[in-house]
């Protein structure tokens, strides 16, 4: 009964802020005069120009062709690679594996600065891919934990096996680096804690752990994670007002203390006002993302590009990451006839939003991943020839740590001005969920989106380069050659 009405009067909070904050949003964007804007035949024109150049089937993107996976199921994911999957070039022993994960609200040109880079396409094969519902790739009924890990885990899978990492023998014969950012994080490093024979070497960058619970109210919140760092300053704040009420004369300090300890939970609420906003009603979700001739995708965006130059094509690029192909795009094929999933809805102009927002809604980051018996074998196949030839490299075999804790080499990139993630709440006692071999790096000017911002990205693929060319000397030296305030947080 008490269980059920706390139950209730946290939807009914959630609910409550998530409505404040679209309608703070909405203020803030009336206030600075971008709601009522309407979009000017440049930014329409840069935005088609863009949609032509990323989604194209037919043409390249700096050295990146576009190709199709399909599932066992059917299950259709579209990514970009310099190199197709299966060509000679392709299973080369000399090219090592690099897979890229994006977050919310892109898609594989994320990483178009970083995979275009000439050294790294030259000494390894790179593989930018769009999320289930994101971009050029199929949508599901249910973005469920067990939905995107399953599917997740059969793509890198076959990855693996179509840029020549494991043979018949299921012999690993070359380097798999995964890099991740924002949603792809969470994503990844589930795997890195759940399935960490899939790559050698895990790169991070600003994207929470899932034991740190977003949500301090989160619907989907999972036991085993009670120990987060929220929920822990929770508890202790609780205290310290229990403290408090009982001794009503010096309450002072105890009141204090709780307000000081409550601070990084208020500062991460406060910053993911936006996350509540994506637990209301879809019609609302839908208005808060797109509303205002999309003011807050817009200003997400801007926002994006750091202190560099934000042109209007720019703009479009940006734009045209978040919305993926259009009716134009999707008559095009690749060159072995490919083309986008016949269930994406081109009919409207932004025809995945609410998949996007799904991810937030249906419990990707914290449920149970109930894996399948495929998915076991097949990790167990690869983890056993992986533990053969990487002896030292963790597996999950020996050592299983904290609940949720990573169990393969990770190194961890922090824009230090994250205005979407509190480094008190994300970064704070990670290390203790990192397993040997592992970094965490601060980039001490740059902000969320580090694979876009200049000198981040730059950062970035020093540390591709580095995991690549089998990881030799140190990788915050490395880094310093290009960005020389890097520093590093903690090694384990
Ligand atoms: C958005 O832009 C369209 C035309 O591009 C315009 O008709 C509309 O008034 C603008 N504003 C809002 C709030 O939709
Ligand atoms: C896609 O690119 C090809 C090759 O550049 C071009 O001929 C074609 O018109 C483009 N298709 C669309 C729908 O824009
Ligand atoms: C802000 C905060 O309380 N951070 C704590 C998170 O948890 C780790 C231990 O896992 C602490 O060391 C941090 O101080």
């Amino acid at each position: 009964m008490g269980n059920s009405i706390s139950k209730g009067l946290t939807s009914l909070l959630v609910f409550l802020y998530g409505l404040f904050t679209v309608a703070l949003y909405g203020l803030i964007a009336i206030q600075k005069g971008t709601f009522f804007k309407k979009r000017t035949e440049r930014q329409n024109l840069e935005l088609q120009l863009a949609r032509d150049r990323l989604w194209n089937l037919s043409k390249d993107y700096a050295g990146l062709s576009h190709h199709f996976l399909t599932l066992a199921d059917g299950f259709k994911f579209h990514f970009v690679s310099n190199e197709a999957p299966g060509a000679q070039a392709a299973l080369a022993s000399d090219r090592p594996l690099v897979i890229f994960i994006h977050g919310f609200p892109d898609s594989w040109a994320v990483w178009r600065h970083i995979a275009s880079s000439s050294t790294l396409q030259t000494s390894a094969n790179l593989v930018a891919i769009d999320m289930p519902g994101y971009g050029g790739t199929q949508g599901l009924d249910k973005y469920s934990a067990t939905n995107l890990l399953e599917k997740l885990t059969e793509l890198i899978i076959a990855l693996r096996t179509q840029y020549g990492v494991d043979d018949s023998s299921q012999a690993n014969k070359k380097r798999v680096t995964i890099v991740a950012h924002d949603w792809g994080c969470v994503l990844a490093m589930r795997l890195a804690a759940e399935a960490p024979s899939l790559a050698h070497r895990f790169i991070f960058t600003n994207g929470p752990l899932r034991w740190v619970i977003l949500i301090p109210f989160a619907p989907h919140p999972q036991p085993s994670l009670a120990r987060s760092n929220i929920s822990r300053m929770l508890s202790s704040a609780s205290k310290m007002l229990k403290t408090a009420i009982a001794a009503p004369l010096s309450a002072k300090t105890p009141l204090t203390q709780a307000l000081r300890t409550l601070g990084p939970v208020a500062h991460q609420t406060l910053l993911s006002g936006y996350i509540f906003a994506m637990q209301l009603p879809p019609s609302l979700v839908v208005f808060c993302l797109t509303g205002g001739n999309y003011s807050l995708m817009s200003s997400i965006h801007k926002g994006s590009h750091g202190r560099g130059e934000y042109t209007p094509s720019d703009e479009g690029t940006s734009m045209a990451s978040s919305m993926g192909p259009s009716a134009a795009e999707a008559k095009t094929q690749t060159s072995d006839g490919e083309s986008y999933p016949s269930t994406i809805d081109f009919s409207h102009d932004f025809a995945n939003i609410m998949n996007q927002a799904n991810y937030y809604r249906q419990g990707a980051a914290v449920a149970r991943w109930h894996k399948s018996a495929e998915t076991v074998a097949n990790l167990h196949s690869i983890s056993a020839s992986h533990q053969l030839r990487h002896p030292s490299g963790g597996t999950g075999l020996l050592d299983d740590g904290l609940p949720g804790a990573l169990q393969a080499p990770a190194t961890v990139f922090w824009g230090q001005h994250d205005v979407a993630l509190s480094e008190a709440v994300c970064l704070d006692g990670l290390a203790d969920y990192l397993t040997s071999n592992s970094q965490i790096v601060m980039l001490p000017e740059s902000g969320h989106f580090t694979p876009i911002e200049p000198e981040s990205r730059a950062a970035l693929t020093k540390a591709v380069e580095w995991a690549i060319s089998g990881e030799e000397g140190d990788i915050v030296a490395k880094v310093r050659e290009c960005y020389p305030s890097v520093t590093l947080v903690a090694r384990r």
